[in-house]
């Protein structure tokens, strides 16, 4: 990855209004740093990766890590698996996140078969993969949209296929989820952001990000045709499920 990654900033000055949380240059700059702070679990999601792809993937198999942002799915792989292990496309709908993306991957793995496109994988072509990564993508589509692209994965998922859903999410039960989301703005607090932050980006990321909660998402998948799905990873509201293709 180049160096350019710096701190998140982006919400630490006050703003008369705030506006709708977008990814653009700002905010790819600092998405390494932005991320890891903001995501708890982020980093063992991502280094458990390469563990299930080396269990379920066909040698040579085709992989999607849609909604990409800086491919750290891609280099995920990359880090467990030999170059001739797979292919991979990661998909996005910021241009900036794709050039950059791009850049890094070339200057860390040139001996993988990975590439990045820009576009919308509401209306993506899906070729035959073994695998496809979610990776905290599918809450910023639009709640009607999550099902029809959830079927075309599935039908575009090889027998023996998995896809890995990794989402925050919202508890059910009131209480247990103000439980959860009030340590979540703790374990913000405590990677440094301050109260303007934590306030300033809840209010961009409203109606930006819509969660659901993990009964939602199972059947939801069942719905698209997913026999088999289970959650493998919760860290307070954020989760990671993989679900099977039989
Ligand atoms: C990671 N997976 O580091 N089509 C394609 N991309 C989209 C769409 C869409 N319709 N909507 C949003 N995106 C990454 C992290 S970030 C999560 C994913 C976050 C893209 C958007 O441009 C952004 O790069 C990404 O989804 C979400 O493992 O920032 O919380």
């Amino acid at each position: 990855m180049s160096d350019a990654s710096y701190r998140d900033a982006i919400f630490s000055t006050p703003l008369d209004r705030v506006a709708s949380f977008s990814f653009d240059e700002r905010v790819v700059a600092c998405f390494p740093d932005m991320i890891r702070r903001s995501v708890p679990g982020y980093g063992q999601i991502l280094g458990m990766l390469g563990l299930i792809a080396r269990r379920h993937l066909r040698h040579g198999a085709h992989v999607y890590d849609l909604g990409c942002s800086l491919a750290a799915g891609g280099l995920a792989l990359a880090g467990t698996l030999p170059p001739d292990a797979f292919r991979y496309t990661g998909v996005d709908l910021s241009p900036a996140m794709v050039s950059q993306a791009r850049e890094t991957l070339t200057a860390e793995c040139p001996d993988h078969q990975l590439a990045v496109v820009e576009g919308d994988i509401r209306a993506f072509d899906f070729q035959p993969s073994g695998m496809v990564m979610l990776n905290f993508t599918l809450q910023f589509l639009a709640p009607d949209d999550r099902l029809a692209v959830l079927e075309r994965l599935y039908e575009a998922l090889e027998p023996g296929g998995v896809l890995v859903l990794s989402e925050k999410i919202v508890d059910a039960d009131e209480a247990d989820n103000a439980w959860r989301v009030e340590r979540y703005h703790d374990f913000k607090r405590a990677n440094g952001y301050s109260e303007m932050e934590i306030s300033q980006k809840r209010t961009a990321l409203e109606n930006v990000l819509l969660p659901d909660t993990l009964t939602a998402h199972r059947d939801r998948l069942a719905q698209a045709g997913f026999a088999r799905s289970l959650t493998w990873f919760q860290y307070l509201n954020f989760a990671s499920l993989v679900a099977f293709k039989e």
